[in-house]
């Protein structure tokens, strides 16, 4: 793997895993080239947007809990997704006889370095890192396809998943960009750009319900929204901040947090971590998967930045 020689990336290693650290005039970033997982974003001057456990393990074949894992190609549980998603794989995961991963395969997969730029202004710093399905994966989701994530830090982080579809047949999938997001205090914030959106509960054995204003957490909370806005912001009182993602290409968003039984049963969570995060996942889920024809591409962009709580 070529050594960045960019003054703004250094390659480095945290436990098993090579990192890329940037640093550059507006942010700082860390990405694990192990599943092009973005795991910090933060602004100059501003405290991380991204939440990071504490007791995240940077082990090989393992996604780390936090930061924004790259969720393809398919979301969740598999048994979950649309049909059309499910009979993509291999015919041994329908009939059970082979276990397919919660989220998909590339989160815990080798991305390489495609090319890293600098903007002449320092103004931001972008990463590019691919994917191409090769064996082992193609024994659980047998199709050819080309991953490419661009990954751009400066005043405002953006991601852009680039999905080719390399084979001779349709692609059907889901995705999404696993967001999780730090917070002063779960008491203290509310998720907004959802009123009047319809929601599938998965704790209310996935019921369709609607959104009623803005979204509060009181307790565990794991819900699919269809037919998003492309802005959604999660407003923090306690930090005296909102921070922004817009989307595009994307019209489906997982907003969950685990509160208290469910973290204890979590890998990699600290039993109080429910209340310093909240995971607003933009995506292609449920209705919203992507029907790709052979040689074509899909987009699924994301921009996150914070701006201070309007007086
Ligand atoms: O964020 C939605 C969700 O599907 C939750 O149900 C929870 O399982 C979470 O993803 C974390 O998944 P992971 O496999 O990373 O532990």
């Amino acid at each position: 793997m070529p050594s960045p020689n960019y003054s703004s990336v250094q390659l480095l290693q945290r436990g098993e895993l090579p990192l890329l650290h940037i640093e550059n005039a507006y942010a700082s970033a860390l990405i694990a080239l192990q599943g092009a997982q973005l795991l910090t974003y933060t602004p100059l001057g501003s405290a991380s947007l991204l939440w990071l456990s504490e007791h995240a393990e940077f082990r090989r074949g393992q996604s780390m809990r936090g930061g924004i894992p790259v969720c393809w190609p398919w979301f969740g549980d598999v048994a979950r997704n649309a049909d059309a998603v499910r009979q993509m794989l291999h015919a041994g995961v329908i009939t059970g006889e082979k276990k397919a991963p919660a989220h998909g395969f590339v989160r815990t997969a080798d991305w390489q370095i495609y090319s890293i730029a600098e903007a002449d202004n320092d103004e931001a710093t972008e990463v590019v890192l691919r994917y191409s399905t090769t064996n082992p994966t193609l024994s659980l989701w047998p199709h050819a396809a080309d991953l490419q994530l661009t990954i751009s830090v400066g005043r405002k982080l953006r991601l852009r998943l680039v999905t080719l579809n390399r084979d001779t047949k349709p692609l059907v999938l889901s995705q999404a960009f696993h967001t999780y997001l730090a917070i002063s205090d779960i008491n203290r914030v509310d998720a907004r750009g959802l009123d009047d959106c319809r929601y599938i509960d998965t704790l209310d054995e996935w019921r369709e319900h609607r959104q009623q204003g803005d979204l509060r957490f009181t307790a565990e909370t794991d819900r699919i929204y269809c037919d998003t806005r492309p802005q959604l912001q999660l407003r923090d009182e306690g930090w005296q901040r909102t921070i922004h993602l817009r989307a595009t290409n994307s019209t489906s968003a997982v907003v969950w947090n685990p509160w208290i039984e469910k973290s204890r049963r979590l890998s990699q969570f600290a039993p109080d971590a429910w209340q310093r995060m909240v995971c607003i996942e933009t995506a292609n889920v449920l209705d919203d998967h992507l029907m790709l024809a052979p040689g074509a591409a899909h987009s699924l962009e994301l921009e996150l930045w914070s701006e201070p709580l309007s007086p």
